[in-house]
């Protein structure tokens, strides 16, 4: 039997899953995708790559609004990856092809001899580019502007923004950069050895493409920095064969040749890996980041600027909204109050809700949504010490804020299914089922985007 390898490199780390898919299968409609996954590995960055030093998958730097990871840790963590996959005992030879995804917005800079012009990357959790997003807004002409022309305002961990604060920080540098890649595209090269093109879905989230024509738009390039055109890699859909598995993967680890599709952003690869087909199929993937995404077949701009619209993987549009303080919230709490996840459960249980009135602004690190640019958590009539209503304040708000700042999206939500580690836990879902009033289906796979990339590889066989 066929098999197919999704990879999915997060913020935390890396997980590769094969996926067994018969040849008379449509890949695109399997009832249950997770049974056929036959071989899991994960990497865990801080873990397994110590070297690096990273916590949570980052560098730890003075200034919180800084969040920069090393790309060679990633491209270690593939390697690491294949080589477990070598080592797996499946039949090499069946391996048809390859897809992945990527954490998005982070961007590697490479010079003409493919060595790091920038020896770290910003990832998605920095927010240290204000002054660009307004800077590229008003070239643009005004917020409004940039989203309709790019399907979201400018946002500080956008591609774009970063990218304009190397320029002006490290002339030089940029000067030497020959490439600029996204983490997705990155990884991709790595696996044909050679430059990769970046998906339609993940240029979305750069503040760079016209989301009407999916090509670069020049006026965006230009707010940006000089000369960025020659450094991006072209944008093509994603069910894209980009290449075939360099030699270097058959010398080292016995791999084929096997096809490789175009690597996505890891919330579009979920799109796919959940199963969301049509408007008002809506998931939330609750991560390091927990986001709430859906399907829209037309690409309505948030008018408050709060969510972004991308491409979609399979054409048309969607809708999402992120916010960064995910699992490293419920991890804080849970840890503020010396629980396990059983405890943690027992207070969600244990209280009503409503929670009685108690509420929690759960910023642990800066917000994306609402825009928090400073941590800082209030409580509002709760004890700090009430270990029980802490934590359902803190899964309320989150619950209650993905509900409310998903509303642009303008889409009656009929199908919710819940994904992400968390989503694991049922205790969680029924706060997630109250708040949003809908029955919440549970998509029991281990890792979405991951599972995501494994389909658009076998769905891949028939497009290549
Ligand atoms: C999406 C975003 C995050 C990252 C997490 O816009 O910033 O969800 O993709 O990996």
């Amino acid at each position: 039997m066929p098999l197919y390898v999704g990879i999915d490199c997060s913020t935390q780390g890396l997980t590769l899953q094969v996926l067994s898919v018969g040849v008379d299968d449509d890949a695109a409609h399997l009832a249950a995708p997770g049974d056929h996954i036959v071989f899991q590995h994960v990497v865990n960055f801080d873990r397994d790559l110590p070297l690096f030093g990273t916590r949570h998958g980052a560098l730890p730097y003075d200034n919180p609004a800084v969040v920069h990871a090393p790309p060679q840790m990633w491209a270690d963590a593939l390697e690491l990856g294949l080589a477990a996959l070598a080592q797996s005992g499946l039949d090499l030879d069946d391996i048809a092809a390859i897809s992945g995804s990527a954490q998005q917005h982070g961007t590697v800079y490479l010079d003409a001899a493919g060595e790091f012009s920038r020896p770290t990357s910003p990832i998605w959790l920095d927010t240290s580019t204000s002054v660009e997003c307004a800077e590229i807004t008003s070239a643009l002409g005004g917020p409004n502007a940039v989203a309709q022309l790019t399907g979201s305002r400018a946002f500080e961990r956008f591609s774009g923004p970063q990218i304009r604060k190397f320029w002006k920080q490290d002339p030089v540098a940029y000067a030497r950069t020959a490439r600029i890649h996204l983490i997705s595209s990155f990884l991709a090269s790595r696996l044909i050895g050679r430059d990769a093109p970046v998906d339609v879905c993940d240029a979305s989230g750069m503040s760079l493409m016209h989301l009407g024509t999916s090509d670069w738009d020049q006026g965006a390039l230009d707010a940006t920095a000089p000369g960025l055109r020659d450094r991006l890699p072209p944008i093509v859909p994603s069910s894209t064969v980009v290449g075939t598995l360099a030699p270097t993967w058959r010398e080292r680890f016995g791999l084929p040749a096997a096809k490789v599709v175009a690597w996505l952003g890891d919330n579009s690869s979920s799109l796919v890996g959940v199963g969301l087909e049509r408007e008002g199929d809506v998931a939330i993937s609750l991560g390091t980041s927990d986001t709430i995404f859906g399907v829209m077949s037309q690409p309505r701009v948030s008018p408050d600027g709060i969510g972004h619209v991308f491409a979609s993987p399979g054409g048309g549009f969607m809708g999402i909204t992120v916010f960064a303080n995910g699992s490293l919230a419920r991890e804080t709490v849970r840890d503020m109050y010396g629980l396990d996840w059983q405890g943690f459960s027992e207070a969600l249980r244990s209280t009503p809700p409503g929670n009685n009135g108690a509420r929690m602004l759960p910023y642990f690190v800066p917000e994306i949504t609402p825009p928090i640019p400073v941590a800082g958590v209030q409580r509002f009539n709760l004890d700090e010490h009430d270990v029980a209503r802490n934590v359902r304040a803190v899964v309320e708000a989150q619950m209650t804020a993905m509900k409310r700042y998903s509303a642009w999206m303008g889409v009656k939500i009929t199908r919710l299914v819940a994904t992400g580690g968390a989503s694991g836990n049922p205790d969680v879902l029924k706060v997630m089922s109250e708040v949003f009033g809908v029955p919440v289906e549970r998509r029991d796979v281990r890792n979405s985007a991951c599972l995501g990339a494994a389909l658009r590889a076998a769905q891949g066989r028939v497009s290549g």
